[in-house]
């Protein structure tokens, strides 16, 4: 009968610790990496610090393994190059493990495939966990990154703990998350969130390696156990598959710890617009799917006088009443992990100067003079100049393809954002006065609208829905059901999750407006009926002034308040087709309800809350239209 403390060092072995003290360590973080060294079998374990040093360390090493590229024109930028077969999350080798199925997932309808998580027997996902993982880190170095998800030690904050044998995976974490040696003080005997990741490519290696990015593509398994807040990702080092802070903890863990706690976290940016001449400053959340304007929208740069705006930010949001019944945000993440095509200093300038210092650019061209390159980048950089993309292949634009991946992305610090919000970091959170969800819809549906309640809006956010983009690996353009923007990222059943949305409505609580926009309806040719970007603080505007209470601006229609005709400044656009942009076609919308419809019912069944249909009978406003 051993001691416990005997059989975590007996678990250890002789690896040796090549940084840290491991004696230093609370007692549950040393009896969780006893386990994983026993089952990974590496070669060394570093204890991370999230030093400046411990930086400059691991970076170097990268470059001298040529997984990192220097890039000249920049101050400590580098350029990565991904395996091609690891480049975007990879929804169907994502699990949720539980012993009851529908704790994870909805009653489907019978013959129906649920899209609205992947559910395994934690049994099951435990024997995978276990033969996938055993020995996986052979040969590499096992890197314990302890980090916070919110400002250390803040009242809505969260600890985890990563294990990776990825130092590209600790660089970034070292930016996407608050890593630092302070952690373990306020941890102490606390719980954590345990995060286990490896690249599965244990030495020797068994697959060819390609551009010095290990992986094991054919393998990818990401599993997630709620009850006892363990993530256990294998196969990929890529985004949200690796950083196991972002998409595995903050939304999917967070998720059931927010169930009960009683509080949400989204996929949702949080900004703060402040009026010009009132110095008021509100504060608004939006739930779009993944790249569908998420982080330019957050950090737009408005092209009507009046606003100052400021990011808090960009992708995942925690929201939580406080006891005088407002709705508080915190952004739990430290950097921006950003979509990159598209991104220019015409379209989001202020994520342009985020990234001249400390960032990484995964995926996309270089250019000769040590720059970078993406579709969107054409006006910006020298004609002349030789170019090579992505796959590290000779590159002229015009040529068929993409020059950079349509996922490729950059890693920066939150920080130097030039439009951060100096309470970015509020312990406390902000506070919002408005929740905003929308999507890639070509068609059908207008620019903005505004949901009767808290309810209609519940119901308006499981609807959402988008055109398929790169963020994952689906292919070719279809529009798909992404209801609260939370598809990929849900942690717990879809039905009992909107019953907690329905649960945070309380009469004491001052409970936000919502709204729904689309920036991407287009005319017969397929062109944009609206410009977008730094244009959309005209939509944000109207919202705030529904906010303040302005009746006159509003008309009621069957989806709910839209504009009205002229109240959204248009000052200086040249023509915008108004009736276009905001029409109703009542055979789209009679088709989508009924579609809306027909999705809940097969993918949610008896555990969507009836009260929202029988309240809002949208759809015979629509008939009656
Ligand atoms: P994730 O990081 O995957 O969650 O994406 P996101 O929601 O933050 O999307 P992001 O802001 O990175 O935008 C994704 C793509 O949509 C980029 O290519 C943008 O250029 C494009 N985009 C963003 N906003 C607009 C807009 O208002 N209009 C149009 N037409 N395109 C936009
Ligand atoms: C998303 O897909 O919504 C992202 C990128 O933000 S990833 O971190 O890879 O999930
Ligand atoms: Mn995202």
């Amino acid at each position: 009968f051993m001691e416990i403390h005997e059989i975590v060092i007996q678990k250890l072995g002789h690896v040796p610790i090549v940084k840290g003290d491991f004696h230093m360590l609370p007692k549950k973080v040393q009896k969780f990496l006893a386990k994983w060294v026993y089952t990974c079998k590496p070669r060394a374990l570093y204890i991370c610090d999230g030093s400046h040093a411990e930086a400059e360390e691991v970076t170097h090493k990268l470059i001298e393994r040529g997984v990192l590229t220097k890039l000249k024109k920049y101050e400590n930028c580098y350029l990565c190059r991904t395996d091609p077969a690891d480049v975007a999350r990879v929804e169907s080798k994502t699990w949720i493990a539980t012993d009851d199925k529908y704790e994870t997932v909805p009653h489907v309808r019978q013959g129906v495939r649920g899209i609205l998580g992947q559910w395994k027997h934690t049994k099951e996902m435990e024997e995978e966990v276990n033969s996938d993982l055993d020995g996986c880190m052979a040969g590499r170095t096992m890197y314990v990154i302890p980090f916070s998800m919110g400002p250390i030690g803040g009242p809505l904050s969260k600890i985890g703990v990563q294990l990776t044998d990825s130092n590209y995976v600790l660089l970034c974490m070292r930016i996407m998350t608050r890593v630092s040696a302070d952690i373990w003080e306020v941890l102490g005997d606390n719980d954590f969130v345990r995060c286990v990741h490896s690249m599965g490519c244990p030495r020797p290696v068994q697959r060819k390696v390609v551009n010095h990015w290990p992986c094991n593509p054919d393998k990818i398994m990401i599993g997630h156990f709620p009850a006892r807040r363990e993530i256990v990702s294998f196969g990929s080092g890529y985004g949200g598959n690796s950083l196991l802070g972002k998409k595995c903890f903050a939304l999917r863990i967070a998720s059931v710890i927010a169930r009960d706690e009683g509080w949400l976290a989204e996929h949702m940016l949080i900004m703060g617009l402040t009026n010009e001449k009132t110095g008021e400053e509100k504060f608004v959340c939006a739930a779009f799917p993944s790249a569908c304007g998420k982080t330019n929208l957050a950090m737009i740069q408005p092209t009507i006088p009046g606003y100052k705006v400021r990011v808090v930010g960009d992708d995942i949001a925690w929201l939580r009443f406080d006891d005088k019944g407002v709705l508080r945000a915190i952004n739990p993440e430290n950097g921006f992990l950003g979509v990159l095509p598209g991104t220019n200093m015409k379209t989001n300038p202020n994520a342009m100067l985020s990234f001249q210092n400390i960032s990484i650019f995964t995926n996309v061209a270089e250019t000769a003079d040590g720059g970078v390159f993406w579709e969107g980048m054409e006006d910006e950089i020298d004609k002349n100049i030789a170019i090579t993309n992505w796959l590290g292949q000779p590159w002229k634009i015009g040529m068929p393809g993409n020059a950079a991946h349509p996922n490729s992305r950059f890693t920066c610090p939150a920080s130097q954002c030039p439009i951060i919000h100096p309470k970015w970091e509020d312990p406390k959170g902000v506070p919002v006065s408005a929740l905003i969800f929308g999507g890639r819809r070509p068609t059908g549906v207008p620019l903005v609208f505004e949901s009767y309640s808290w309810q209609h809006g519940v119901m308006v956010g499981a609807c959402v829905k988008s055109e398929s983009t790169a963020a994952a690996e689906h292919t070719g353009k279809k529009i798909m059901h992404d209801p609260m923007a939370m598809r990929p990222f849900m942690g717990y059943n879809f039905g009992k999750y909107l019953q907690h949305w329905l649960d945070m409505e309380k009469p004491d609580r001052n409970m936000p407006k919502s709204f729904h926009v689309n920036w991407f309806r287009v005319d017969e040719h397929g062109k944009f009926l609206w410009p977008g970007f730094g244009d959309n603080v005209r939509v944000l505007d109207w919202v705030l002034r529904r906010c303040a209470g302005d009746e006159s601006i509003a008309v009621k229609s069957p989806i709910g308040y839209l504009p009205k005709k002229g109240s959204i400044d248009l000052t200086g656009l040249g023509d915008i087709k108004w009736d276009e942009l905001f029409s109703l076609p009542k055979h789209y919308w009679l088709d989508d309800m009924r579609e809306s419809k027909l999705f809940l019912e097969d993918q949610v069944g008896t555990d969507f809350p009836q009260v929202i249909w029988e309240t809002h009978a949208q759809e015979k406003r629509i008939e009656e239209q």
